[in-house]
């Protein structure tokens, strides 16, 4: 069971089979970095792409040994990208990991409707965070793959975090989607579908979930803050999952947790026909790490 991001060691202990990761773009020390140590720790097998050269340079300059890592040469970003996507595809690997290239190129790969790895109605990124300050795991979504999410969007975001959920033994994970207030105000559009998110929830037009919202961040994670607004309801103060309304909140809060909460964060892209591994050179070797972990682990959970 996955109550911390420290129990994904002993769930990858456990394993049934070890999988196949794939680090597209590897010309860059710090994704090689963690992908060759989950390969060293037995979590993965790491299967490294990109110009060979310029891996070996790099691993050479950081003292790693690339003993029993495939690397497999490509000299343009695109073959890269296509290589990388389609080993997948193709089901010679399980798990993609961005490595020195723009996320939106990668993800363009993911989402090609040919070699792509193209699952459910929509992909979307999921995060989830170990807070010292708060009381259980908590996730934000969408904070690094879907821009400006319209009402259709967010319930797809909704949707493939409460799959997550599920796995995580989480039946009906408690949502709030968040906005700068708790207020219906027709200035601010995210309040409005969070409300409308919030009643087709109770009307059933939304499953395996409690919504509520609008929420503001503090209504949604303090009780006290809860209780001083007088919102009632299962979901204030005790949020599994945060609905960002675009990726600026998300990506800013995502980080602000990180930087100043002293936060533990995994994060995979969800809803592909294989998890994705996005992290960015923001993200300290911790994060890396546990994002591969949770990767390897969701085929378990
Ligand atoms: N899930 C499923 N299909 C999608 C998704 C999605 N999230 N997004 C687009 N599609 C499909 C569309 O339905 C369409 O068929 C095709 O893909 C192209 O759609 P566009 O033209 O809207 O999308 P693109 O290719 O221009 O952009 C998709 C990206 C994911 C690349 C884009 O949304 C993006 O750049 N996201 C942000 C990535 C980023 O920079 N993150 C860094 C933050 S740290």
């Amino acid at each position: 069971m996955l109550k911390k991001l420290s129990d994904l060691e002993s769930i990858l202990s456990k394993q049934k089979s070890k999988k196949k990761l794939v680090l597209c773009a590897a010309g860059d020390e710090h994704s090689i970095e963690a992908a060759v140590e989950a390969h060293k720790r037995n979590y993965v097998d790491t299967i490294l792409v990109g110009d060979k050269s310029k891996i070996i340079e790099i691993a050479d300059e950081l003292n790693i040994k690339l003993e029993g890592i495939e690397i497999i040469h490509k000299q343009t970003l695109e073959d890269t990208v296509k290589t990388s996507v389609k080993l997948i595809h193709d089901g010679h690997a399980d798990i993609l990991m961005k490595g020195y290239l723009s996320t939106a190129l990668m993800l363009k790969g993911v989402l090609n409707k040919d070699w792509g790895l193209r699952n459910k109605p929509l992909l979307s990124h999921f995060a989830i965070f170990d807070i010292p300050e708060y009381h259980k795991l908590l996730a934000i979504t969408d904070v690094a793959m879907n821009i400006a999410p319209n009402l259709q969007e967010k319930i797809g975001i909704i949707n493939n975090a409460v799959d997550f959920f599920q796995k995580l033994d989480v039946p009906k994970p408690k949502i709030a989607a968040l906005a700068a207030v708790e207020m219906v105000n027709e200035k601010m559009p995210a309040t409005l579908d969070a409300a409308l998110l919030s009643i087709m929830e109770r009307r059933g037009q939304i499953r395996n979930c409690i919504i509520d919202g609008p929420l503001a961040f503090d209504n949604a994670i303090s009780f006290e803050s809860k209780e001083h607004k007088g919102i009632t309801g299962p979901v204030a103060g005790n949020a599994d999952v945060l609905l960002v309304p675009n990726i600026e909140a998300g990506n800013v809060l995502y980080k602000s947790f990180v930087f100043f909460a002293n936060a533990k964060v995994a994060s995979v892209v969800v809803g592909a026909s294989a998890p994705i591994v996005l992290t960015s050179r923001a993200d300290n070797e911790d994060t890396k790490l546990n994002s591969i972990m949770l990767a390897a682990a969701s085929f378990d959970l």
